[in-house]
């Protein structure tokens, strides 16, 4: 049985659609699991709640909704979950995130109705923090191939491609944001190619994800996204 951290690592899946982000959330669980070591999966939006029910409707285009609107459920969905997040951290169990924050601002700034990203990032202000942010990079292109693109609202090749430029902004602004503050305080924002092989993307993952999952845990206290 493997020592329990001093509190559970955050790590967040992010990336355009059909980058993998599940593929290789559903990996890296598996790779945790099987070393005995404390894990619990989360995805954003989880469909499940009534928040998220809306939010599923909305996304398989049975239902329309006002771009502020849909942007402040997708964080509400958040929100609902926020106080689950630290217990589970704070009981010394790592997170797996499939998306979280970022994807909502990148998607809802990507809008034809150009909401300023200033806005779009105000709801998700103080929610936990990840320790660590996997960016999963491939191009649209790339993307299209893959299999299901396009059954849902977000998913042409033009959209994906002003989301990869905010996603762009946010990983700058991530890495600027704390070089005020102690760098440790900072989520470590890691960029990963994933237009390679299942098993080279989940590699590369693997190298980045193990610092943060020793039996010594995180120490640093859960931080507060963009404070
Ligand atoms: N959204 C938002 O607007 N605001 C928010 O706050 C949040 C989300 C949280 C649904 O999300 C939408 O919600 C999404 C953003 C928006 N936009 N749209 N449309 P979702 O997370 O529910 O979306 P999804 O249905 O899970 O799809 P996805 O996330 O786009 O896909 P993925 O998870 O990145 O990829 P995958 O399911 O792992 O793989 C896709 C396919 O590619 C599958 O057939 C795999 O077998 C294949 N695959 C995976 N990896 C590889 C490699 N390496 N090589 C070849 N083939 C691969
Ligand atoms: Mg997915």
């Amino acid at each position: 049985m493997a020592t329990k951290p001093s509190r559970g690592a955050f790590i967040v899946i992010e990336g355009l659609d059909r980058s993998g982000k599940s593929t290789q959330a559903a990996t890296l669980l598996e790779r945790l699991q099987s070393r005995n070591i404390p894990v619990k999966f989360h995805k954003f939006p989880d469909r499940v709640t009534p928040i998220g029910q809306m939010i599923d409707s909305y996304l398989r285009s049975k239902s329309d909704l006002d771009d502020h609107v849909i942007h402040l459920l997708f964080s509400a969905n958040r929100w609902e979950l926020a106080a689950t997040v630290e217990q589970t951290l704070n009981s010394g169990t790592h997170i797996v995130c499939d998306r979280y924050a970022f994807s909502g601002i990148a998607f809802t700034a990507s809008k034809p109705s150009q909401i300023p990203f200033e806005w779009c990032r105000t709801p998700d202000i103080s929610l936990p923090a990840p320790d660590l942010i996997l960016y999963l990079d491939i191009s649209p292109n790339k993307a299209k191939e893959r299999g299901g693109y396009g059954e849902e609202r977000y998913e042409q090749e033009e959209m994906q491609t002003r989301v990869r430029e905010v996603y762009r902004r946010m990983r700058e602004e991530t890495m600027a944001v704390g070089s005020n503050r102690e760098s440790e305080n900072r989520p470590q924002w890691v960029e990963i190619d994933a237009g390679r092989s299942v098993e080279d993307v989940g590699k590369e993952i693997w190298i980045h994800v193990e610092p943060f999952v020793q039996p010594s845990g995180i120490s640093k206290p859960i931080g507060r996204l963009w404070m």
